[in-house]
């Protein structure tokens, strides 16, 4: 870094701020801020770049950035984004910034007319360009595409994702039939979302399960149908919701929503007297659409349409009519909230179980009503536990053993989570059976799935999304890796080897054979008797000097609950080391388990036969897991909004070629330097004349066939140099000359 040259440093409160450099210490810089002078701080020297020479200039493609690193990076968006210019690409990623209100004409029809059939790069950044192009490369290529979404809560990933993929939006729009299997698909959406989408601190609509969502093409590249398929549903929430936060919408639209006839007969109350709702925050939101409707007509569109499953264009004859059968989701979300007010005490006498309270008797019996349960059955169900006995030789003796007020407590949530979780698996069955086609010849996917998380606890839940985000970063790593190589090739640089580091070794962690976290945990399950000591221990002793694994310190885990400081494992991710919790209340007795599978209610003992996944599903994508998910993507467009991904990205970059100018553009911008005898030259030559001439590096530039390949802040430097003083300038000049005679 030159001396004077501004520079951006990390700020305590203010990200990067603008300053130069006054002082260098032996690790760390004095920075005096452009903006207070006299005013100096201190910062590592690792995380000071140099800055574009105009700060409040931006460009479509951060790669054209003469210095291309996280604050310049920042800084482009920044601008961009007080422009309303929300999108911004990295050479292939789109980076996309939540504006929080509607732009105008951003999403209209003409611009879908625009985008159509329009290469990458040709228009301004744009969710559009990236739909197009992956409907282009399907086309061409014959082979279906992925579009992952990527970022952290709030930032816009499930907005894009229905951008791209609903109605009036951009495929279905652009290549649909003409038929209303577009409508379809947004008119199931707001059914999903109700069910699968909750008020948090970070977002009022935040999505709670992760989704990819197919929109199937027949020979002809027409739109025929759709699939979604679903992972990971927050359970934990079911039963309990930090102050600010609320539980799954579809709750609170039910107890406001429902018609007075279903408000009687699912015996509902305003949210306040449920405990799996009052413990959160029970306010309505007037500035949520679906809110606002309940408020303003008691009358819930997801309501509305969970029965007969006709919804907003009820009356329309459907391709497949689902058939037509009462309020039975209503009623299974009612028997859920019910479930959660049956309140246990110690029981009297000596053996150390309980009995539900008194009070919750009413409870009990419109829970055991509403789920198709007999009273009793639920009663002793949760209260007591069945276990097989070898004890004293008597094989297969089945005892009961009664269940402790917290163990109850437990109990019942697990019946809860998998009563509600069972029936989000049917919602989703039931939208796939809105748009459903005979065959296809390839698919558009859009995953959207939450970024890393890192909460004060973490369980299973948040291991398995920050699982999934390690895979997708290694993914994420490749793709771009092959395709930076790849347009190397293109423009015959010569250049195949891009350094960086990977985190294959987490994702041994996590997935390796034998001794991988899912399979120790596997392992465990099959033990007569599991347990969450045991398997916390087998996790430490088979990885004892791992980088990636660590046992967390006592403070960490102890805070509110009574846990032991063993109970738990940190694995360091690449977005942050975060400490999970192993102890598991979840477990569904089987006794509970085979009391609902057994339920007099037809519906509810289809939802627990027809197992976790629908038969559709399990046809479609296999066993669910990360990888049936990973292997789909056959070729990646990404949209990315988190920086811990697009720093790693750009440090896979930096080791590359990251800057590029094609000739033009560099012939444009320094042809008013040159004597006319260079400016004649196309500009494919003029640029090969003069850094022949400037007696450039060669390790630091490359030429292709349209541009010019910069490693890390050589295009700067080059930049500079072209804009140095005169007497400089007629130098270099006179080379130009000489060198090409
Ligand atoms: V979460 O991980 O599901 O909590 P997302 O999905 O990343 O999160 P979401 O798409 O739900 O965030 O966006 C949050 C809110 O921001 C939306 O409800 C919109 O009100 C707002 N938003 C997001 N993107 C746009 C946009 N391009 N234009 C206008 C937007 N508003
Ligand atoms: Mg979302």
């Amino acid at each position: 870094m030159e001396d004077g040259k501004p520079v951006w440093a990390p700020h305590p409160t203010d990200g990067f701020q603008l300053g130069t450099i006054v002082d260098i210490g032996a690790d760390s810089l004095t920075i005096e801020p452009l903006k207070q002078k006299g005013k100096t701080f201190l910062a590592p020297v690792n995380q000071v770049f140099p800055a574009e020479d105009d700060v409040n200039k931006h460009v479509e493609d951060n790669c054209s950035l003469m210095y291309l690193n996280e604050a310049t990076l920042l800084n482009n968006i920044r601008v961009r984004y007080s422009k309303d210019k929300i999108y911004t690409f990295v050479a292939n990623i789109l980076i996309a910034v939540n504006p929080y209100y509607d732009i105008p004409k951003l999403y209209s029809s003409e611009t879908i007319k625009q985008y159509r059939g329009r290469s990458l790069g040709t228009l301004p950044p744009h969710v559009y360009a990236i739909a197009d192009k992956a409907y282009r490369d399907m086309k061409v290529l014959k082979m279906s595409q992925s579009i992952v979404v990527s970022g952290e809560s709030g930032a816009g990933k499930t907005e894009n994702t229905k951008f791209t993929v609903f109605p009036n939006r951009y495929l279905t729009t652009s290549y649909g039939t003409g038929q209303d299997i577009d409508e379809r698909i947004v008119e199931a959406n707001p059914l999903l979302e109700a069910f699968g989408n909750a008020k948090t601190v970070r977002n009022n609509n935040s999505s709670r399960f992760g989704k990819f969502v197919e929109i199937h093409f027949n020979e002809k590249n027409a739109v025929v149908g759709g699939f979604v398929s679903h992972y990971l549903l927050e359970k934990s929430r079911i039963c309990r919701q930090s102050p600010e936060e609320r539980n799954y919408h579809i709750f609170y639209r039910l107890c406001a929503g429902a018609s007075e006839d279903i408000r009687q007969k699912f015996h509902l109350g305003s949210p306040d007297t449920f405990r799996y709702l009052n413990r959160g925050c029970t306010r309505f939101f007037a500035s949520k659409d679906t809110d606002k409707q309940i408020l303003q007509n008691r009358k819930s569109p997801e309501v509305q349409s969970i029965g007969p499953f006709e919804g907003p264009a009820a009356g329309r004859p459907r391709r497949l009519q689902p058939h037509v059968r009462g309020h039975e989701e209503d009623r299974v979300v009612a028997g859920v909230l019910h479930l959660g007010n049956v309140d246990f005490e110690e029981a009297g006498s000596t053996s150390g179980g309980c009995t539900i309270k008194n009070q919750s008797s009413q409870t009990l019996e419109h829970c055991a009503e509403l789920l198709g349960l007999e009273e009793e059955d639920l009663r002793v169900s949760l209260t007591t536990r069945v276990m097989l006995t070898t004890a004293g030789g008597a094989k297969g003796t089945v005892i009961k053993v009664p269940l402790k007020v917290e163990q109850a407590n437990n109990a019942r949530d697990a019946l809860a989570k998998a009563v509600y979780s069972r029936l989000f698996d049917h919602v989703v069955t039931r939208v796939n059976q809105c748009f459903p086609f005979d065959s296809s010849a390839n698919f558009i996917g859009v995953l959207d799935i939450a970024g890393f998380e890192y909460f004060e606890h973490n369980s299973f839940e948040q291991f398995c999304i920050n699982y999934c985000n390690e895979k997708l970063q290694q993914f994420f790593n490749e793709r771009i890796l092959k395709e930076e190589q790849e347009l190397y090739q293109r423009e015959g640089l010569g250049v195949n080897e891009v350094h960086y580091v990977d985190n294959q070794d987490c994702i041994d962690l996590v997935e390796g054979k034998l001794v991988g976290i899912l399979d120790i945990l596997d392992e465990e399950n099959r033990l007569p008797q599991p347990s969450d000591q045991h398997f916390t221990d087998t996790v430490h002793s088979k990885h004892k000097d791992h980088f990636r694994l660590t046992v967390p310190r006592k403070s960490k885990l102890a805070v509110h609950r009574n846990v032991r400081d063993d109970e738990g494992f940190i694995v360091r991710h690449f977005a942050g080391a975060v400490c999970y919790e192993t102890k598991n209340n979840d477990a569904l007795h089987m006794s509970l388990e085979c009391l609902v599978s057994e339920s007099k209610d037809r519906f509810i003992r289809d939802l627990f036969e027809n197992s976790n996944n629908s038969k559709d599903m399990k046809q479609k994508a296999g066993k669910l897991s990360f990888i049936s998910v990973g292997n789909k993507f056959k070729r990646i467009l990404w949209i990315r909004v988190k920086s811990p991904g697009m720093v790693s990205v750009l440090d896979l970059m930096q080791g590359g070629f990251p800057s590029r100018a094609p000739f033009h553009e560099l012939y444009n911008m320094y042809e008013k330097y040159m004597p006319p005898k260079l400016t004649r030259l196309d500009p494919r030559l003029f640029c090969k004349a003069l850094f022949k001439a400037l007696g450039l590096n060669e390790n630091d530039y490359k030429f292709g066939l349209t541009k010019v390949f910069f490693r890390p802040g050589k295009f700067a430097e080059f930049d500079q140099i072209m804009k140095s003083d005169p007497d400089h300038l007629a130098d270099l000049v006179k080379k130009v000359n000489k060198w090409l005679i």
